[in-house]
């Protein structure tokens, strides 16, 4: 059921709005960046961004996808690994700086995953991680570089992040799952 409600329409727009800023401000513009959405909920978060980044900068960055999948039998359960599955990246990595967008990070295991279906394609110039929601309770030594929102978590909570493009709403939520 659901607990709390952790950002609203607004607010999810402004915090892409900073996150957009944080980006171009921390490259020192947006010369040789591309941006990774991770499936599902990554790709329209990276698309926004996007849109963004024209709309201040007036250059069209490029967007790809990682299709990744997590093997758990239950959503807040964390013991398989997650598998590439699909991954359309239709321009040249090499010497680009890559930003991998996801909705949220928990275990980090999702991101490993994108790094190294990253690393197999070609080599960047680095990569970078940007994240709606950190929910905390990493298991492996990855951070993000941009991070929409901290919300501590219990290990039985669970995060809905609703967009516009997939759910007809913009909303996050924070339930007892
Ligand atoms: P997403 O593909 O848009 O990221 O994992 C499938 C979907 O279930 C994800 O959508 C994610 O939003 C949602 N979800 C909610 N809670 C969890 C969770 O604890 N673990 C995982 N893996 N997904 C969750
Ligand atoms: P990780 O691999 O870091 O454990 O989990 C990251 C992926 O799992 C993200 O793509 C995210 O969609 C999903 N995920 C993990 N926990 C949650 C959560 O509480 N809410 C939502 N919406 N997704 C989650
Ligand atoms: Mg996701």
């Amino acid at each position: 059921q659901i607990k709390a409600k952790l950002l609203d329409e607004n607010s999810i727009r402004r915090t892409l709005i900073r996150l957009s800023h944080e980006i171009i401000e921390k490259n020192k513009g947006v010369s040789d960046i591309a941006l990774v959405g991770i499936k599902t909920r990554g790709v329209p978060i990276a698309k926004r961004i996007a849109e963004f980044i024209k709309q201040f900068e007036g250059v069209e960055v490029p967007v790809g996808i990682l299709d990744i999948t997590l093997y758990r039998d239950d959503l807040t359960e964390k013991y398989e690994d997650p598998k590439i599955n699909d991954t359309k990246i239709d321009f040249d990595i090499k010497n680009k700086k890559i930003i991998l967008v996801d909705d949220v990070l928990y275990t980090g295991r999702t991101v490993r995953a994108a790094l190294d279906a990253i690393v197999d394609i070609g080599r960047p110039k680095s990569i970078q991680l940007a994240v709606l929601i950190d929910r905390g309770h990493r298991e492996l030594p990855i951070r993000a570089d941009y991070v929409g929102k901290n919300v501590p978590t219990s290990l039985s909570e669970i995060v809905h992040v609703h967009l516009n493009e997939i759910d007809g709403e913009d909303v996050v939520l924070i339930a007892e799952k």
